[in-house]
Parts: structure tokens; sequence; C-alpha cells
């Protein structure tokens, strides 16, 4: 793991500007990378308020086209959304990817587990919080199907029942290291949190997992961050 309070090895980095909300679980997972990678001071973050409905406004949809935060501006124009695309890209400009493998079966392995994260965890408990909570509120939540939301939740709830099966066996999501895939699922342990979405009780490898996440200097940092309060990282 990368000393998160060193400036980055990487000679010559482009300009990076980050699009995201401070608190956002998605928003965290770059966060977390950029910290994982010792990077997060080198990133101006912009904040894009989504209790005001900013990620929806044209402006922004020119950024990013699906209205979603967190995204990643270069100095050269280019913009990359998703973050798990926004992960793959830092992982690999200091030649030493420590988040998405180096081996095209941990390459496999990582992505795929990734994807699980999102679509079995992290991405459920975001459409419960949209359709089944007030959401960000009835200017931004233009439509909401409660039952859907209600769906999702359970799929959520089954989504932390299976990566505490993966967890009994392993240490890390994707095998014997942290990896993207274990920022995917804190994504989820996140939002799980600021739903009121509780880990049920059996699920004893989940929660230990996530305490030793908790330990990691880069979500104490993200953590630090929360607290404080501040929409821009400002080291
Ligand atoms: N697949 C996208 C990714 O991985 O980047 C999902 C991004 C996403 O849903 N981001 C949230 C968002 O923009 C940010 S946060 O909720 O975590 O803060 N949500 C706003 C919305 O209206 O869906």
């Amino acid at each position: 793991m990368t000393d998160i309070n060193n400036a980055s090895a990487v000679p010559s980095l482009p300009t990076m500007k980050i699009y995201d909300w401070y608190d956002g679980p998605y928003p965290a997972r770059v966060r977390i990378a950029l910290a994982e990678k010792g990077l997060l001071s080198e990133v101006e973050f912009i904040p894009v308020n989504l209790w005001k409905g900013e990620h929806k406004k044209p402006e922004f949809l020119a950024i990013n086209y699906s209205g979603t935060l967190p995204v990643l501006a270069l100095n050269d124009g280019t913009l990359i959304a998703e973050c798990t695309a926004i992960t793959q890209y830092l992982d690999v400009l200091d030649d030493n990817p420590v988040l998405t493998g180096v081996t095209p079966v941990e390459k496999g392995v990582i992505h795929m587990m990734t994807k699980r994260a999102e679509i079995e965890f992290l991405d459920a408990v975001s459409v419960y919080f949209h359709h089944a909570t007030a959401g960000l509120g009835p200017e931004v939540e233009l439509y909401q199907n409660a039952e859907w939301g209600k769906k999702l939740r359970e799929k959520a709830i089954r989504g932390m029942h299976y990566f505490d099966g993966v967890l009994r066996s392993q240490p890390y999501i994707a095998g014997n290291t942290f990896s993207m895939a274990d920022i995917a699922v804190t994504g989820g342990m996140i939002f799980s949190a600021l739903v009121s979405l509780s880990v049920p009780d059996e699920c004893r490898a989940l929660k230990a997992w996530y305490a030793n996440i908790q330990r990691r200097p880069s979500y104490q940092q993200w953590q630090a961050l929360v607290e404080a309060g501040r929409p821009v990282f400002n080291p």
C-alpha cells in the first residue's frame, strides 16, 4: 500500500480534476483509490451538488451523459466517468498496478468481482435509496417506484450474504490481496450505512473484513474528510 501522505512518484502527471460530491458512496470509491495510490493531493475536486440536482443539469450532462458522479477530467480534455474506469486509469499511471491486477487471471477476477459488487450490492442499495426512500428529494427524484426500490433492498441484503460467503474462505473480495473489488464493496457498505441498511448479524466475515478495511489509511483519510464536512479536498 502506498503512503497516502507521499506525493506521487509518477514523473509527469496530467492535471487531474474530479467532479464529485464529498460524501457520496461512489465518489468515495475513487477517493479511496486515489489514497491507495498516493494521488489524493494531486487532484482538484470540483463539487457537484447532488442535493440540488446539479448532476442532471445540461452543463453537467455535457460532461457525463449518464448524469452521475464521479468524473475524472484530464488536461487534454479527456473525460472518464465510471468508478471502475477511473480506478483502472489511476492504477496504471505509475506502471505499478496495485488495485486492478497484474496477471491476466488477477485482472479478470478483480474485474468480475468489482462488477458483481456493483450489480449485487452497491447499485442495489442505490436503487433502494432513489426509489424507496426520499432519495435526493422531490426536485431531483422525478420518477420513483417504491416497489422496485424495496425489491432491490432485498437484493442488496442477499448480496451482503454472498460477499460474506466469499470472505469466509479468503481475506479479500477477489482473493488474497486488497483490490478495486474491495473498494466497490466498501462503497456498498458506505451507502448501506447512509440508508440505515444494517449488515445482518450472521454476516460475521463481512463485518470483520469491513473492520479491517476501515483501519486502512485510505479509508480513514476519506472518513476524516467527510467528518470535517468539507465538500472540497484541500490538503
Ligand atoms: N456506475 C456509476 C459509477 O460507477 O461511477 C454510478 C455512479 C453513481 O451512481 N453516482 C452517484 C450519483 O451520481 C453518486 S453518489 O450517490 O454516490 O453520491 N447519483 C445521482 C443520481 O441521481 O443517481
